[in-house]
């Protein structure tokens, strides 16, 4: 029987209803009316839709349930890239990031501040398109993440369809996704009770959640949102204050901190954290710090993003915890280029909530520094996901008998002699490539997620493979086959196969990566950028001598150096030469931002382009990092007028914007390699 208009109407009334309550309940967490109530009106929808599928909806309140597994999540493309941020960790470094930006905006007032608790979570991207959520993705890289929208879907706060209007048609909302302490600590209790695994901490959980293929396992974890910012936004504007763009949301069904305060200055803003650190205990959710922003948002574009994190924000962390234990032994660990680290084996000790055995020693200089010896009392201290580290020797409590430590003559991996150059503070194992340590943290760093991005290619399965000879480098890896990994412990077929896959696509990467991938010493993922910006290939990078590296953003002597050092040994050309003779490529083209250039900027295009098309015009902005936007405002950076520019244009002249024509575009993108 086809639903009547009537029938019609009453299934949109009831989602409309149970929509504000959810709203009421899950975000503003002041219900009006009783649970049941709540139920009644649900089961009469879902009867309804029962009896007229033709009329569920992705947006309806009963589609949170879940779906079969997938196989794997897709890779999303941040349009604007995800930040992370600057951390302060006492007063003064705060006062000294308020000093900074009074001092680039040259302004003598008290600037206003957006100021709200740094929620312990994981940072989530959801996309609405006309109101409707089409898209949840995890940060990732900050520029790549993977396609969690099933998940985010079965989360209550967060609205399927946004309420009210006047939202813009196409919006990105951010915000931490995080596992409430109460419903963290039962579904620990009943892992405990079944013997299951526990998870070390609420974040963890909410990170082990949002990745979990079954997104109906998901939607029995009742996780919870809360945004902090917004991203793309397009057809449409939203206000010119930071808090008052967090209004906005708020008003549309999303949810948002109501401890968000905007605050003058940074006396005040220390006022806040000091508040919020006497709240910490009372909260439902783990915080780690709280976060200020500069509150005016053309203030922010004013002073810009470095390549990863804004200016204009800071998070000022609360301590580390501290605990005290026993040092039983020191260990050497052999590092990607030969460095030795040496590694403290703990007495195990319990450091807010979590148990560490194992604190990161550095290098020998460091032992000097703590004057540490086996068997030494010491202080252990962990801030959030940073591996723990010993902070001092509680030299009253040092036993009779300890010993000394001593770096080791030869390498614990290869048995190669450990040499210290002067001015150096490593200690190197001399066995370079023929070093199975080297082998397998070169290989594992080739695989990791900012390099070649390898799924399934974790640190054991890369150690299994050099001990079982299989792989001396990143090339062995593609001639490795499916007969080769069966036979190794704990490798189903499914696996063997699925990893097969992942190495096959892996082939196709973009060349920042594959430089960064090579594992150059000192070339890390933003200087690996620059070198594929300049160079554009491998072939001109491989020849380049001293003096051309430096000619390049961010590379001094030292860094062209080691560069030039790495492409004269004959065993990395080679490995060069097989992975490009297994196929692998990258694209040049298509590789998403390829650089910040223009990140925090909003430029418009109008009037027509003779060279060059629009959506060609905007893609290569949005590669620089730049928005590209439909609407002329007083938050536009710039504004490119073609022939016959009309209304856009005028308003551009009225604000007193930047205009610039098409050639000193063109001009613009070639300089910044777009
Ligand atoms: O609550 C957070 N963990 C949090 C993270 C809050 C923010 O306002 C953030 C953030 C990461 C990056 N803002 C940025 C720009």
């Amino acid at each position: 029987m086809a639903a009547s208009k009537k029938i019609i109407a009453e299934v949109e009334q009831l989602r409309n209803e149970i929509n504000q309550h959810n709203y009421r309940y899950h975000t503003q967490d002041d219900p009006v009316i009783s649970d049941a109530e709540f139920d009644r009106l649900f089961r009469d929808l879902k009867s309804l839709e029962a009896k007229y599928p033709e009329l569920i909806s992705d947006v309806s309140p009963t589609q949170r349930v879940g779906a079969a597994p997938l196989s794997a999540f897709s890779q999303v493309v941040h349009e604007a890239p995800m930040l992370s941020l600057d951390n302060a960790f006492v007063e003064a470094d705060v006062l000294e990031f308020d000093h900074r930006i009074r001092s680039r905006l040259q302004s003598d007032e008290e600037v206003a501040y957006a100021c709200e608790p740094k929620i312990d979570g994981v940072a989530v991207s959801l996309l609405y398109e006309d109101g409707k959520l089409v898209r949840g993705a995890t940060r990732g890289d900050g520029t790549t993440g993977e396609d969690i929208t099933r998940n985010v879907r079965t989360i209550e706060s967060i609205p399927l369809q946004l309420l009210g209007k006047g939202y813009p048609s196409r919006l990105e909302v951010r915000g931490e996704v995080y596992f409430p302490i109460s419903a963290f600590t039962k579904m620990n209790q009943r892992a405990q009770s079944r013997g299951d695994k526990e998870f070390a901490n609420p974040r963890n959980a909410a990170a082990g959640t949002l990745r979990q293929l079954d997104s109906r396992l998901t939607a029995q974890r009742k996780l919870a949102m809360f945004c902090y910012s917004v991203g793309l936004v397009e057809g449409g504007e939203l206000a010119e204050k930071h808090s008052e763009i967090l209004q906005e949301l708020a008003i549309w069904g999303l949810r948002v901190n109501p401890l968000v305060e905007t605050v003058l200055g940074a006396a005040q803003c220390v006022q806040y954290y000091k508040g919020i650190c006497e709240r910490r205990e009372s909260l439902t959710y783990e915080i780690d710090g709280v976060v200020f922003k500069v509150d005016d948002i053309g203030l922010q574009q004013k002073l810009g993003i470095l390549t990863r994190t804004p200016r204009w924000a800071i998070a000022h962390k609360f301590p580390a915890e501290e605990g005290i234990t026993r040092l039983n032994d020191v260990e050497f660990q052999v590092g990607r280029t030969g460095a030795i680290t040496p590694v403290a084996r703990l007495a195990p000790v319990k450091v807010g909530g979590v148990t560490i055995s194992n604190a990161t020693l550095h290098n020998m200089d460091e032992i000097d520094r703590l004057g540490l010896m086996i068997g030494d009392t010491v202080i252990v201290q962990r801030a959030g996901d940073v591996i723990p580290k010993i902070v001092s020797v509680v030299l009253e409590k040092r036993p009779s008998k300890t010993t000394n430590i001593e770096l080791p003559q030869t390498c614990p991996a290869c048995g190669s002699e450990i040499l210290r150059s002067e001015g150096e503070v490593a200690a190197r194992c001399t066995g370079g490539l023929s070093c199975a340590a080297q082998q397998r943290e070169s290989i594992r760093h080739f695989a990791s997620r900012l390099a070649l991005d390898i799924e399934g290619l974790g640190d054991k399965l890369v150690e299994q493979l050099v001990d079982e000879g299989l792989i001396d480098n990143a090339a062995d890896l593609y001639q490795l086959t499916e007969a080769q990994l069966v036979k190794l412990e704990r490798m189903a077929p499914k696996s063997a196969n699925n990893l097969l896959e992942a190495l096959e696509n892996s082939k196709e990467t973009t060349l920042p990566r594959f430089i960064y991938a090579l594992g150059i010493q000192e070339v890390g993922e933003s200087t690996a950028r620059s070198l594929a910006m300049h160079f554009g290939d491998v072939a001109g990078l491989l020849e380049a001598d001293e003096a051309l590296l430096q000619t390049i953003p961010d590379v001094g002597p030292i860094v062209a150096n080691k560069i030039h050092h790495f492409f004269q040994q004959e065993s990395n050309l080679a490995v060069i030469d097989s992975l490009i003779g297994f196929g692998l490529r990258w694209k040049v083209e298509d590789t998403g931002i390829i650089a910040n250039s223009l990140a925090g900027e909003t430029w418009v295009l109008t009037g027509s382009l003779n060279s060059l098309t629009r959506n060609e015009a905007k893609a290569r902005l949005q590669k620089l990092g730049a928005k590209v936007s439909g609407s002329v405002s007083r938050k536009t950076t710039c504004v490119v007028a073609g022939d016959a520019a009309g209304s856009k244009l005028v308003k551009a002249q009225e604000l007193g914007l930047k205009i610039i024509g098409e050639d000193e575009l063109i001009t613009l993108l070639e300089e910044y390699g777009a």
